[in-house]
């Protein structure tokens, strides 16, 4: 069973558990002592089997049952055990005995053990579901005597006398401040910040907005010693490497009204009032310069360029690596194309509404010395006013193409959540990821490609004497390629996109694409064998922390949430390892700044196809993620999940190379 099912058959037997309990005890209530009984064996099966699939889950990684083992399953095996020897033996005679005796089963010792161990069972839920990973001591003492605190309330409301009422309920509130101590007092969390910050360096202080009041480092960041440099230092040349042009844009961040092609329009936020904004493309080894004006987007706007390993203060990261340009500023960036393929840029100022309304462009950097023959087209896919958006188009576009002309498709998705494509009519390989090649992939046909948000796929195939279709999420027909007589590919979009039939037909029980069986197999510069000089696992959950200083349902990183999540920090040349962990229901596709990571494993198995390099990994429910990375590009990174909704709940975090520093604070980094 994958972990995923196991976890949702663990919640499940959760559930069942402490409802049995429970209806026990409120079966007792009501004198029913056959139903209490009945439901008092179903609370005891119920409980092993919460046991085992505890202990199935136990091996998929500790990570998954941390908690678990350590807080709810001792809580509800004491409190189950307690619950059979005090109230079980009365039941079970009350169950067999004549209406007169009945009453017996209504009294508080048979009552109180059954309806304890619920709380107890309910309690354990509330640990998995709202606090999350790590469990700590100070939330467990809390769960514990709220837990405690029930079994005394429903135990005075049943009976006038209880033996050591004071003693419990004094024994119940000093647990209770004691947790909430160790939970709400801040000297517990700077020894988890300094116990996982590597090399003894305190969690360095360039964070955002709530770092006037949490962090009184401020700008420093981590220095052994060494010295340091400024982020603003980190910039890209004035002029192109030898043979490189230099490319120049202007792109000017504007509210407006957008027209889709059926027509509906859609107001927005754009760069040059069209959305997706301009498109940017160089050749290899230009200089890319883009100049980047804001009219009137009032909470700011910068250029993240997604994927491209840039030098860190070209990174565009508010807060972090510059200011957010307000209304009315401009901020030039520079960065010589050294990366070939396909990537794409967007705000990271309020990046969750920001790229959701529209700031957001492609970028392709085609290798020097290639002439682009045939048909290649950018194809960025957006969630937009409700509809599925290819490109600016809300209806399929329709382009001819002379059969056995070269086709090119470069898939960007910018939604926060996955993309199913499918190519219909043509076999056809998969050639790029997230702008790097695969080695020797092969042909495909009826097969889905499941695209992480932020990642791209580049698609390439010779085209058929017949249509070809590009269809996403099995029912939006984005690209109908159809073959021209005439062999002019630049015929461009036919009038009636209706009149071209599909050539898919049902697509959506073709078999998922496994991108790490894909390819063969070739040398890379390190592997799972290797030292790593650094090993940061994040596990990703759900629980209350402090988002940005408010008490929220976060989106968890190590149970902690931005900007109190410490600071990886890595010396240049370091070679790193990341496991990331999903313990929770969302899929999270995880997305560090200026690295190209390569898989080493996904769910314990070693990648056996091409190669995966990648910038944004989909790490799925219950899936665990081995990546490693060449500490090479010094500055200061965002490393966060790239569903930005996410995101912005909490789920980011910084990777900082020793003794870089940054005079930007306070600003939002999302
Ligand atoms: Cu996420």
């Amino acid at each position: 069973m994958t972990t995923d099912r196991l976890m949702a058959l663990d919640l499940l037997v959760s559930v069942l558990t402490a409802a049995a309990w429970v209806s026990a005890g409120v079966a007792a209530t009501a004198r029913r002592p056959r139903t209490a009984a009945a439901l008092f064996a179903v609370a005891l099966v119920a409980s092993l089997a919460r046991v085992w699939s505890v202990l199935a889950l136990a091996g998929a990684g500790w990570w998954f049952v941390q908690e678990k083992i350590t807080v709810v399953l001792p809580l509800l095996v004491a409190a189950g055990a307690a619950a059979t020897a005090l109230a079980g033996p009365r039941l079970l005679r009350a169950a067999r005995a004549d209406a007169a005796s009945r009453d017996a089963v209504k009294a508080p010792a048979v009552v109180v053990p059954l309806l304890g161990a619920g709380y107890a069972a309910a309690a354990g839920i509330v640990q998995t579901f709202l606090i999350g990973y790590p469990a700590d001591p100070g939330t467990a003492l809390l769960l514990l005597a709220v837990a405690a605190g029930a079994v005394l309330g429903t135990w005075r409301a049943m009976s006038t006398h209880v033996p050591g009422l004071r003693t419990a309920t004094a024994a119940t509130a000093v647990a209770a401040v004691l947790g909430a101590t160790l939970v709400f007092v801040p000297f517990a969390e700077e020894t988890t910040a300094e116990g996982s910050a590597p090399g003894g360096t305190a969690a360095m202080g360039a964070t955002g907005a709530a770092s006037h009041a949490h962090s009184a480092a401020g700008e420093s960041a981590p220095v052994m010693g060494g010295a340091t440099r400024p982020v603003t230092d980190l910039r890209g040349p004035a002029t192109p490497p030898p043979g490189g042009a230099v490319r120049r844009f202007t792109l000017t961040a504007r509210t407006a009204t957008v027209t889709l092609s059926s027509g509906r329009k859609v107001s927005a936020w754009t760069f040059d009032g069209q959305v997706p904004g301009p498109a940017i493309t160089a050749v290899q080894g230009d200089l890319v310069e883009v100049r980047l004006r804001n009219a009137d987007i009032t909470s700011g706007v910068t250029l993240h360029w997604h994927g491209y390993d840039v030098p860190s203060g070209e990174d565009g990261v508010p807060g972090l690596t510059q200011e957010a340009v307000p209304p009315g500023g401009e901020f030039v960036y520079r960065f010589v194309a050294a990366q070939a393929g396909t990537y794409w840029y967007h705000t990271h100022e309020v990046s969750d509404l920001g790229v959701r309304m529209g700031l957001y462009g492609t970028l392709v950097v085609t290798p020097k010395g290639t002439a682009t023959t045939g048909v290649d087209l950018t194809l960025p896919v957006h969630t937009f006013g409700g509809a599925t958006v290819t490109g600016d188009r809300d209806q399929p576009l329709v382009r001819q193409a002379a059969p056995g002309t070269p086709v090119r498709l470069r898939l960007i998705n910018t939604d926060n959540t996955p993309h199913r494509f499918t190519l219909a009519g043509t076999p056809y390989r998969l050639v790029a990821v997230d702008g790097t090649d695969l080695n020797a992939p092969g042909t495909l046909g009826r097969a889905g490609l499941r695209l992480a948000a932020g990642g791209r796929y580049d698609l390439a195939f010779t085209m058929p004497p017949g249509p070809a279709v590009l269809r996403i999420d099995d029912r939006t027909d984005s690209v109908r390629l159809v073959p021209s007589s005439t062999g002019d590919e630049s015929a461009g979009a036919s009038a009636d996109a209706g009149a071209v039939p599909s050539a898919g037909g049902q697509t959506a029980d073709w078999p998922e694409l496994d991108l790490t069986r894909y390819g063969a197999p070739a040398p890379t510069p390190y592997t799972s064998r290797d030292h790593f000089d650094r090993d940061f696992t994040l596990v990703l959950d759900r629980g209350f922390a402090l988002t940005n200083g408010r008490p929220m349902y976060a989106h968890t990183v190590n149970g902690q949430a931005f900007p109190d999540i410490p600071t990886e920090v890595v010396r240049e040349g370091d070679l790193v390892r990341l496991t990331v962990v999903n313990r929770g229901r969302d899929t999270h596709p995880w997305h560090l700044h200026g690295h190209r990571v390569l898989v080493l494993s996904r769910d314990g198995r070693s990648v056996t196809g091409s190669p995966l390099w990648l910038d944004t990994f989909d790490v799925q429910p219950g899936e665990v993620w081995e990546v490693a990375f060449r500490a090479a590009n010094p500055g200061l990174w965002m490393n966060h999940c790239h569903n930005l909704s996410h995101a912005d709940l909490g789920m980011m975090l910084h990777l900082a190379y020793e003794g870089v520093t940054t005079p930007f604070h306070g600003a939002h980094s999302g």
